[in-house]
């Protein structure tokens, strides 16, 4: 008798299994979207950072750079604050020679730009066509 009962129950079992495993899924769907959990903390690192050091104000204007040349220290952090207040210009973007820095500047947005120049000497700035809008860290 056993024979018999054990295979109609392990049908049952199946049978019943396959229909509860959909349900099933769509409970642990919720529990993959959970990751966005995880990306949660990301989002205040995507916040605007808190300046680092001082902060030096400057504008892009139909003149370019407005202060086009401007000083700082070796190894003391700087935040570059640049508002872009014209369309007449090609400085779109803020590169600065021998680092990664290629920062976008939108039109009437203050952008920090924080960098911490290692040695003393002139480092060329600019937009992204050579820096031909652009002018001058002098690093001491
Ligand atoms: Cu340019």
């Amino acid at each position: 008798m056993r024979a018999l009962i054990i295979p109609s129950v392990f049908l049952i079992t199946v049978l019943a299994g396959c229909k509860k495993e959909e349900p099933a899924k769509e409970a642990a769907a919720p529990v993959a979207v959970k990751p966005p959990e995880a990306r949660a903390p990301e989002a205040p690192a995507k916040a605007p950072p808190a300046a680092t050091g001082r902060v030096v104000a400057m504008e892009v204007t139909a003149d370019g750079f407005v202060p086009a040349n401007v000083t700082l220290k070796a190894n003391e952090p700087v935040t570059l604050r640049v508002t872009r207040k014209t369309d007449e210009t090609c400085a779109t973007e803020l590169l600065i020679d021998g680092t990664d820095i290629k920062a976008k500047l939108p039109l009437d947005t203050a952008v920090d730009i924080a960098w911490t120049p290692t040695r003393p000497g002139q480092v060329k700035y600019g937009c992204a066509m050579d820096k031909m809008v652009g002018g001058l860290l002098l690093v001491e």
